[in-house]
Formats: structure tokens, sequence, C-alpha cells
């Protein structure tokens, strides 16, 4: 099925995009902006707002039409391929799967300071009224908050006898939150036989699902990703599809 943006009518193609030049707000900088915009397949391109930063920036607005198609049979995404466990069903199955607690280590790697995310995974308050996994009863949570080193976060792994590793990127500045988790998953895959290895897990808003394979990591998750979501596949991965060393 082909679909085009809506912006004023259905299929018009309308759509508006924002951002900023290193140049001053003058007729000159207007043109650049909306020359920007015929490249990106945006014409006839209208300027709608432009607003200049400091000496030589301006942040800008353009609406206008794109003659691109989307072709929805094209579209790939990462569906979720796991049941959605309540908390107690969730319990349930880790109590009998592996008939002890399953142990999960959590971290925000690098400089990354932005501990919001992570928290709301695993701290008991979670997020929107789905409580995080220190509620669940059987999932045992070491958090390690801010700014942890992978060796650290290694070491905390190896200590808490970890089924799995959780750990949030939110700072995508110069792909920070692909260099950090590749240097992550290089650290664990060095420091466990494959066998042993805990299962890694990312996630952050900027992250692409799709790209977890090319990162070495067992699943990403993205924006508005509930604990809800988090324990359930845990489960699914480490009990009901998936046998951990004991
Ligand atoms: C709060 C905040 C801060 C706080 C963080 C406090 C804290 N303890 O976390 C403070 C003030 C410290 C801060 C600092 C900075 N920030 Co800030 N910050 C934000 C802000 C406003 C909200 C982030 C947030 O809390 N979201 C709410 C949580 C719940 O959402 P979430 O992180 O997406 O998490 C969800 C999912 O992504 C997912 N998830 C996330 N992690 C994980 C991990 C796993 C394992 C799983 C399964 C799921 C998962 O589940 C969560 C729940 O659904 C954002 C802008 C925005 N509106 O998003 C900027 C933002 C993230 N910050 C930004 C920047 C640039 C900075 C600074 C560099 C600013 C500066 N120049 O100093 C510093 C960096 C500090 C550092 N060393 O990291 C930029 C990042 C831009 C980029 N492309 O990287 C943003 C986007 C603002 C912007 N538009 O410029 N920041």
């Amino acid at each position: 099925m082909i679909i085009r943006p809506y912006g004023d009518t259905t299929g018009d193609g309308m759509v508006q995009v924002s951002f900023t030049l290193p140049v001053a707000h003058d007729k000159r900088g207007e043109g650049a902006a909306l020359q920007l915009a015929n490249r990106m397949g945006i014409d006839p391109a209208m300027l709608v707002h432009a607003r200049q930063m400091g000496d030589r920036h301006t942040f800008f607005v353009v609406y206008g039409r794109v003659n691109h198609l989307v072709d929805l049979s094209e579209v790939q995404v990462v569906e979720r391929d796991y049941p959605l466990l309540a908390a107690k069903e969730a319990n349930a199955a880790i109590r009998a799967g592996l008939r002890r607690k399953l142990s999960v280590v959590g971290a925000c790697i690098g400089t990354d300071a932005h501990t919001v995310g992570i928290d709301a995974i695993l701290n008991v308050k979670g997020i929107a009224g789905d409580k995080g996994l220190e509620y669940y009863r059987e999932i045992a949570v070491t958090n390690l908050g801010a700014q942890v080193s992978v060796p650290d976060l290694v070491a905390a792994a190896r200590a808490a006898r970890a089924d799995a590793v959780l750990v949030s990127q939110v700072v995508t500045q110069r792909d920070a939150h692909l260099t950090n988790t590749r240097e992550m998953t290089a650290a664990f895959r060095e420091a466990f036989p494959a066998a042993r290895r805990p299962l890694l897990v990312v996630g952050g808003p900027r992250f692409d699902e799709t790209m977890a394979a090319e990162l070495g990591v067992d699943r990403i998750f993205g924006r508005g990703t509930t604990p809800g979501e988090v324990a359930s596949y845990l489960v699914h991965a480490l009990v009901t599809n998936r046998k951990v060393a004991a």
C-alpha cells in the first residue's frame, strides 16, 4: 500500500521540517534554507518561521510538498515476538523455569548521565503506572546508575551473576550511543564464554531497533518502552525460550 503525507488535504504530501543553519537571519539565509528544503525533495517550499540565535545561526521551519511516496509493504520494524505477561505471570514463569531469582544489572554507560529512562524500567515506581523490575519478586535488580565504565559494568555483572545486562544510552551526539554499545558488547564477548554471557539489552529514545545484530546485542528497546515489555522479553529469552546456566 502506497501512502503520502497529509497536510491540508488527504495525500497532498505536505510536510514540515525544522533545522538550524550557520547563517545570519537575512535574505541570503532564508534563500539557503529554501535551497536546502528543495534539495530534500520539498517543492514548493515555504518558509514559515525563522529566528536568529546568536550572531551566526538561524533556526528555520519550512512547510512544503514532498513528492516521495511510502510503500508500507517495504517498511521494516521489529515486532514484539513474545507474549506480554502480567507481573504475576512473569514471576511464576521464573520460579518454575529457573527456580532462583533472575538477576538483572542495569546502568547508563560512558559519559551518559540520563538515568530517568533506565530508572523507569528498573525502579519500583516504574513509569505511567507500570511498575519497574524491582517490583517483580523473582527479579533481583542491581541498578548501577550513571556514567558507569564498561570494565565496572562487566565486573558488576560477574559479581551479580547477571542473567541480563540492561544498558541505557540517551545521548547520541557523534553516535556516542553506538560507539559505547559496541565497546560494551565487545567487552562482554571477551569476558564471558558464549554460553555464560549475560543477555545484552540496550535502550534509549534514539536507537534504531533493527540494529541489534549489527551492534552485537540481543535486543534494543526504544522510545516509550514499558517495564512490562522488558520483563516479558527477559522471561521469553531467558526462561521460556532458552535455559540459562544454573
Ligand atoms: C532530563 C534531561 C536531562 C537531565 C538528566 C537527569 C537524569 N538524572 O536523567 C540533565 C539535566 C542532567 C541532562 C543533562 C544533559 N543533557 Co539532557 N535531557 C533531558 C531530557 C529533558 C529528558 C530525558 C528524559 O528523562 N526522558 C524521560 C525518559 C523516561 O525517557 P527515555 O530516556 O527515552 O527512556 C525511555 C525509553 O527510551 C526506554 N529506555 C531508555 N533507556 C533504556 C534502557 C533499557 C535497557 C531499556 C530496556 C529501555 C530504555 O525506556 C524508557 C521508558 O519508556 C531530554 C529531552 C527530552 N525531552 O527527551 C534531554 C536530552 C536527552 N539531553 C540532551 C543533552 C545534549 C544533554 C547535555 C549534553 C546538555 C549539556 N550540554 O550539558 C547533558 C549531558 C549530561 C550527561 N553527562 O549525560 C539532549 C541529547 C541530544 C543528543 N542527540 O544526544 C536532549 C535530547 C535534549 C535536546 N533536545 O538537546 N539532561
